[in-house]
């Protein structure tokens, strides 16, 4: 279904939540809002395909609609390994595991509602956040990507996906500008872009890409990089 939560005027745009209506449209939302999503996701199975580890957990971390977890179920081929999918909206847990469900596989997937940063997380060889940490409180970061160093066999990796912002005001704003004339190119008006931006600014909070590095090698990571950038939408990768 088409994404046009925002299509007409709003009144008073309330603070942006994954609820059913989110849910319905979110894969079109996501595919119109994120330039290089498509490539991202089915990267992050060859990407799985090289770290997985036999007898380790596979992790998903805000997870949505699975699509993380149904490109990695395709690329194990390890023994005895388990993909787990947390997120902490009801909605998008319930839909996932209907879409889950939908394809065969032998790989064993548990979609878990939960919030990541109280969730257990162990034994794990392959980490995801795809465009999850953006929503995570700022000064809890930094104790997240720790608990998912811990929880990380050697040689395991973690990914992370996010949008980014540059300081240098700018350069911020000239690739800012891309990424708004990509949402227009997709068929998002004015006003959906506008009534957007205002409901995500207070839940959705950005770093640079530095602190995003810094961050990592903070945790103990050694080995760390951007894999993939488009405009303002990067993806990491770090190395136990
Ligand atoms: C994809 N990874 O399609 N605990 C668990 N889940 C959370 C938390 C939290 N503390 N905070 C937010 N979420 C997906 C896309 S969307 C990205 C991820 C986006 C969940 C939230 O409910 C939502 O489902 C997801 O993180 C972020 O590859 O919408 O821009």
């Amino acid at each position: 279904m088409r994404d046009e939560i925002y299509s007409q005027p709003h009144t008073q745009v309330d603070d942006f939540t994954f609820d059913n209506s989110v849910v319905e449209v979110f894969p079109d939302m996501i595919q119109r809002s994120v330039p290089g999503y498509a490539t991202i996701v089915s990267t992050i199975g060859k990407l799985c395909e090289q770290f997985h580890q036999a007898n380790s957990n596979i992790y998903d971390l805000g997870c949505s609609l699975g699509a993380a977890t149904l490109s990695m179920r395709k690329s194990v081929t390890k023994e005895n390994c388990k993909i787990i999918g947390i997120d902490n909206s009801q909605a998008m847990i319930d839909r996932c595991r209907l879409h889950i469900k939908a394809y065969m596989s032998d790989v064993p997937v548990s979609i878990e509602l939960g919030d990541i940063q109280t969730h257990s997380l162990e034994n794990a060889s392959v980490v995801v956040m795809n465009f999850t940490m953006q929503f995570i409180e700022p000064e809890h970061r930094a104790q997240l990507v720790k608990k998912i160093y811990d929880s990380l066999l050697p040689g395991g990796i973690l990914i992370v996906s996010e949008k980014i912002r540059w300081q240098d005001s700018k350069i911020n704003d000239a690739i800012n500008n891309l990424h708004l004339d990509f949402k227009r190119a997709n068929g998002y008006s004015e006003l959906e872009i506008s009534q957007k931006r205002s409901a995500i600014e207070n839940v959705m909070k950005i770093d640079t890409e530095q602190m995003h590095i810094e961050r990592l090698a903070a945790a103990g990571f050694k080995q760390h990089s951007i894999w993939f950038q488009c405009f303002n939408f990067a993806s990491f990768i770090a190395i136990k």
